[in-house]
């Protein structure tokens, strides 16, 4: 398959993230991108170099204050002080019910606040750069689509999904998904699903497309009553306005083994045949694998395979974009056997 690797991806390597209180050593790390990367290379795929300029369709998903605050982002908070440079900035105050999102105001800290959901998705100075090529990497990879090719996976960090139209969080910064799928309709694709297999639901990617009809969000995910992100992602969230009915949630409790997982991919699957789409979109998270560090689904390495094999026989192109999983180790051949099944 053809695969997009970001050369760029170890400019965005945070020392830390936050979590309950105290700094602790970032699960989003670069090590995973190199197991896939090595997996890729052992398995013969077609690694290559995005080239296309995703810039106009991230005008289409995201806004243009989010836009413009994370491409300055760092220059900003440096501005302040030059000692910032050799610290990274988390958020500490949000505007929550009641208070004003609609004005950006003056202060950093105040506005990455205000453009954060969590301060778990650390920024450092390589980010925009490293964030902007998994972007572009998305919308190449639709490009490919629209000219015939079957699949496409993007091993591109960090991941996407949680970001909104105008919010970073859990590790994401740009929702490449959405960028994906938003380039495949503007490339001629009727209708898109996106089918997201993270542990965490993609609130990001709901959230853009939640009044929309033309491109249908299917999510497999830990329940949000207790798992991140916690406020979005429950079953009675079936889209708003012309998109009501074009939202598909389907949460599991913590726990959940792989035989009730794959019964919600049936569910999910049936969906995406009633939508006709054109083309698919997996947000390809892994860690739904038992022995992720940080998540509670007790999928195993063969399950993969399986999942694979599933999504071939929806007989749509697709393209596959790595979101999260964290058990670095065994990224690479989760991730790769889901890509080789499909093939
Ligand atoms: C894309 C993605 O998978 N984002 C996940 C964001 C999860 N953020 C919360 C991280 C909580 C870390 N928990 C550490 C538990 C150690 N026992
Ligand atoms: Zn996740």
């Amino acid at each position: 398959m053809i695969t997009f690797f970001g050369n760029l991806h170890e400019g965005h390597a945070p020392a830390s993230e936050f979590y309950r209180g105290e700094l602790v050593p970032c699960f989003e790390k670069p090590a995973r991108a190199h197991y896939v990367q090595a997996q890729l290379a052992l398995r013969g795929h077609d690694v290559r170099t995005p080239a296309a300029d995703s810039r106009a369709v991230l005008a289409r998903i995201h806004t243009p204050r989010y836009l413009q605050f994370l491409e300055t982002a760092w220059q900003q908070w440096g501005a302040l002080d030059t000692a910032n440079a050799a610290v990274q900035p988390f958020p500490s105050v949000w505007p929550v019910r009641g208070l004003r999102s609609d004005v950006e105001p003056v202060n950093f800290i105040a506005k990455l606040g205000l453009y954060s959901m969590d301060n778990g998705t650390p920024l450092v100075e390589g980010t925009w750069r490293v964030i902007k090529q998994a972007a572009d990497a998305a919308a190449h990879a639709a490009q490919l689509i629209g000219q015939g090719e079957r699949g496409v996976f993007c091993a591109t960090r960090p991941p996407g999904h949680h970001a909104g139209a105008d919010f970073m969080g859990g590790y994401c910064f740009l929702n490449n998904a959405a960028v994906a799928a938003q380039a495949l309709r503007d490339g001629g694709c009727e209708r898109v699903a996106i089918l997201d297999v993270d542990f965490h639901h993609g609130n990001g990617t709901q959230e853009i497309f939640y009044d929309r009809a033309d491109v249908l969000f299917v999510s497999l995910h830990g329940d949000p009553l207790t798992e991140y992100p916690f406020y979005l992602g429950h079953a009675d969230e079936r889209g708003h306005g012309a998109g009501e009915g074009f939202n598909l949630n389907l949460p599991m409790p913590a726990g959940t083994p792989a035989d009730r997982w794959f019964a919600a991919l049936e569910v999910a699957c049936e969906r995406i045949v009633r939508h006709r789409a054109d083309a698919l979109v997996v947000s390809l998270g892994l860690d739904t694998f038992e022995g992720d560090p940080i998540s509670k689904f007790k999928l195993s390495t063969a399950d993969y395979s399986r999942l694979g094999e599933r999504l071939k026989r929806l007989g749509l192109p697709a393209v596959f974009i790595l979101e999260g999983g964290y058990a670095a180790a065994q990224l690479g051949v989760n991730a790769v056997n889901v890509i080789d099944a499909f093939e």
